[in-house]
This record gives C-alpha cells, structure tokens and sequence, in this order.
C-alpha cells in the first residue's frame, strides 16, 4: 500500500522534501496564533452550527490550518487564490477579520458579503481571495484563467488553487492541468489531501497510487508530495513554487497529506470512521507539530499558553459582534446580487 493511501498514516512518514528551519522563530509564533485563530473560529462555528444557529451547510477545516497558514505566508500581496466551500482557513490566514467571517457565516449584515455568501461562497478581492466554489474542481480554472491574466498583463503575479483529492479526477482539473502546464502559467495547484471525499476513503476512488505522481507523469508537471501538518514544510514548498511561477517556468502541484479532524461538515455521524484513527491524527496535527518545534526554539510555555489566552478573547469578541449584529434588510435581497 502505497504511503499516502494508508489511512493510519501519520504524515510524518510522508514524502519530505523540505527540512524545517525555514522560518525564523518571531514569524513561526505569528503563525501558531494565525493557526490557533483559525481552529477557535472553526469550532465556534461547529458549535453554533450544531446548536441550529447556521443555516445551511458548513464545512470546517479543523487540521488543516498549517496548509492555508504556511502558504499565505509565501505568497504576496496580489496573488490571486481560489478555494473550495472549505474555505474559512484561507481566508483568516489571508487577513480577513474574524468579525466579518463569522457574521457572513451567521448571515448577519455585517458579514464581508453583508451575509449573502454564506459558509460556502468566502471571496474578499482586496486581500487576494477570489472566490470559494460549492463545486468540486469549479475553482481550479478559473484560478487558470486569473494566471493567464497576469501572464499577458506581465504583472509578476500568481494565482494559487486549494481543492481536495476528491477533484483530482474531475475533467476540467486535467483540461487546466493540460494548458497550465503547455502555456507555462504562473499558477501552483495544490491538493489538500485529507483521505476522504465527503464519507469515502481515497483508497475506494482513485486508480493513482501517488496523487502527485499523476500530474508528473501525464503532464511533465513539477510536482511535489510534502507534509501538510507542518507550516514550515508547507511555506518552503509554496514559496519555492511561487518563485518558479514567477520566474516564468511554469506551474507546480503540490500534494499535501494533512487530516480533517471534524466531519465533512456540521452535523456529520462520521460512521466511516474511528475514534482510534483520529486519535492516532492528533498525535500530528498542525498545531501539535508547530508547539512542539517552537518548544524545541526555546520558546517558552508560557508565551504559547499567553498567545492562546489572547486569541480566545479575540474569538469571543468576534461571536458577540456576529451575534448581535442586525439581519440583513429584507428590501436589499437583490443589491450586489447582479452586475449593473
Ligand atoms: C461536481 C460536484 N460533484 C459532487 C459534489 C458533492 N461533493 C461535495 S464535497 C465532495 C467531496 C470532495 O472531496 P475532496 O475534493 O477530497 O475535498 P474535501 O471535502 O475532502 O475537502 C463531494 C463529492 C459537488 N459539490 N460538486
């Protein structure tokens, strides 16, 4: 059996291609804040869902933080990044205020899309996300066509497209494979692989022993296979693509072995699986690895446990604001919905 296909896999085992190091200690504690942000924002939100306050569907992205983390951090301002409906990770890792993401969630009028979007549609244009996509795979070309822009416009910017293993065998993903790569754009592909699509395990649906092998081999892509649980090794390989990208050589896939810790979404009986097989995840989940290696930095248990208490009290002001913040107003159904 193939290592990525093991479902008892801890992603330490993984294919490594980058040693840790690679972000000094003062920026490697901003991200363990992002990344403990990102996880109270999510299990907020699981538990208002949960308790009826969300309607709708709602997917989180509990362990998988060091993946939107480590590659916000590579990217610069005016990349372009597109994701799926599991998106809120890639949001608060690209700036986007708490508050606002919350109160979207809760569809209250002071969400970024004045609560039109929801869960499944996060897009903020000012800080480079654009758009979440409800359709596996949908998010993936028009992140190709955004490259091909700055392509032509010779602007020195990139396009990056977060999606699931579950994607990799829709049509247009190989359509975009294919003239990403004949066109040289400037776009990295990179796969959240967290072993299940919805309740399905990868073993049960892909024909490819090795995701990454698949663009490599039918497309002469660069393709990688790292350790998405571990920021560091997520930013080296980002950061080492974005360069390619903007140094004209065209695109990079990146296949990251991560886990998603919670359901596929709020309300999920999560039959398909173990307790002991989550167990066994959380032994390497994101913000596992990033304490660890920042204890190993000398960096004191204290300051963490500091950095949590703040950005408990953050959370908390976030969810009262988005609480009591005022529905939208019934005679604005139809602003900002079509183009004038
Ligand atoms: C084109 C299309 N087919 C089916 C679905 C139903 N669906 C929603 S999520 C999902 C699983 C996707 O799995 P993966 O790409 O691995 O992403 P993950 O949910 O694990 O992040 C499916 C099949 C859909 N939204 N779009």
């Amino acid at each position: 059996m193939p290592k990525s296909l093991e479902t008892d896999l801890l992603p330490e085992q993984a294919i490594t291609k980058m040693a840790p190091g690679a972000v000094p200690t003062a920026q490697l504690k901003t991200m363990y804040r992002v990344m403990f942000l990102i996880r109270r924002v999510e299990e907020s939100l699981l538990q208002m869902a949960e308790s009826g306050k969300i309607g709708g569907a709602m997917h989180t992205a509990i362990g998988h933080e060091a993946n939107a983390v480590g590659a916000a951090a590579a990217l610069l301002p005016g990349d372009y990044v597109t994701c799926t409906y599991r998106g809120h990770h890639h949001s608060l890792a690209h700036g986007m205020d708490p508050k606002e993401a919350i109160a979207e969630v809760l569809g209250k009028a002071t969400g970024f899309s004045k609560g039109k979007g929801g869960s499944m549609h996060f897009i903020k244009p000012e800080i480079g996300l654009m758009g979440a996509n409800g359709i596996v795979g949908a998010q993936v070309p028009h992140a190709a066509g955004m490259a091909l822009a700055s392509q032509l416009r010779d602007d020195g910017h990139i396009a990056m497209s977060f999606f699931g293993e579950g994607a990799i065998y829709q049509g247009v993903m190989h359509e975009t494979f294919n003239i990403a790569q004949k066109w040289h754009l400037p776009i990295i592909f990179y796969c959240e692989n967290n072993r299940y699509s919805e309740m399905t395990p990868i073993q049960h649906t892909s024909s490819a022993e090795e995701i990454f092998l698949f663009p490599k081999g039918a497309y002469g892509m660069e393709s990688i296979q790292i350790d998405g649980n571990d920021v560091e090794q997520v930013f080296s390989a980002v950061r080492e693509a974005a360069e390619r990208a903007r140094a004209g050589e065209g695109p990079t896939f990146i296949e990251a072995l991560t886990y998603r810790l919670a359901g596929h979404m709020a309300g999920d009986l999560e039959t398909y699986r173990s307790a002991e097989e989550i167990d066994l995840q959380r032994k390497h989940e994101p913000l596992v690895v990033l304490r660890d290696r920042l204890l190993e930095r000398g960096v004191s248990k204290e300051e963490l446990a500091q950095i949590r208490e703040e950005v408990e009290a953050q959370v908390k002001e976030a969810v009262e604001f988005a609480e009591n913040s005022p529905w939208p107003d019934p005679a604005e159904a139809y602003t900002d919905v079509f183009v004038e």
